[in-house]
């Protein structure tokens, strides 16, 4: 496989030999993954000539046998299309693995972001007796009381939304956070989104995003279960 003359032209720092692009690590690991090597050629920012036939002017720039591919995506759809035999970059049985990051993503930067816009209303659908604990534990957490929380609402928002970026990204050009078919990441986001429709009638994404749309569809999934799924109705006393 490896006899196949492979050109990879890569940023490089002033020390040539220091290879830094994080696009460009995409496109070595996955060269890497498919068991391929490829010279390396250094690239600088300025160096634009130097890749012009890409007819673009970013690294990575792969050559394979006279066939050039540029943007790290589309170079790792080109090596899983090309070099079928070799491993998947899609992951061999990765089965969970796979939704990992999105697991960690959703937990760690999703939730404490929708936490601030949600937790006024949270309050609202707790049990009367769960209401102290709540207070006391979240309050130690956000520091500063419930009440507080709306009157910095509109930044949270905006916030959220940039931390939105990604997903909305993704849903741009695919259905589903695995592709055609909802897999166990696209729950794993999807839950934070059924957090806030079960609290809450803030309109966390615009019905023109991406998002919405995807949204929609797991709501739809398995008969409607989610949509059908009772929540909380505002009551003025809630407010
Ligand atoms: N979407 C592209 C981004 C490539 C990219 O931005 N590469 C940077 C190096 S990390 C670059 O070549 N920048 C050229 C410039 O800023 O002029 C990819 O994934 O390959």
């Amino acid at each position: 496989m490896s006899e196949r003359s492979l050109v990879l032209f890569e940023l490089a720092g002033a020390d040539q030999s220091v290879r830094f692009s994080p696009h460009c690590w995409k496109t070595r690991m996955a060269l890497a993954h498919k068991g391929l090597t490829a010279q390396g050629v250094p690239w600088r920012f300025t160096d634009k000539a130097e890749i012009a036939f890409s007819e673009q002017t970013c690294v990575p720039v792969l050559v394979d046998d006279g066939i050039t591919v540029s943007d790290s995506w589309r170079i790792a759809h080109y090596l899983e299309t090309h070099f079928p035999q070799a491993p998947s970059l899609a992951g061999d049985n990765s089965g969970l693995a796979a939704c990992a990051f999105a697991n960690h993503w959703a937990d760690a930067t999703l939730l404490p972001a929708l936490a601030r816009v949600l937790i006024p209303d949270v309050f609202h659908v707790l049990h009367p007796k769960d209401r102290q604990y709540f207070r006391a534990s979240r309050e130690a957490r956000l520091g500063m009381t419930i009440e507080q929380l709306p009157t910095y609402r509109q930044d949270y928002l905006t916030e959220l939304k940039r931390v939105l970026t990604p997903l909305r990204g993704t849903l741009k050009r695919q259905l589903f956070l695995a592709g055609h078919a909802p897999s166990y990441a696209d729950y794993c986001v999807f839950g934070m989104f059924m957090w806030s429709r079960c609290v809450s009638d803030i309109a966390i994404v615009e019905p023109d995003d991406p998002i919405h749309a995807w949204r929609e569809r797991l709501l739809d999934l398995f008969d409607g279960l989610a949509r059908k799924a009772p929540v909380h109705h505002l009551t003025t006393g809630d407010l």
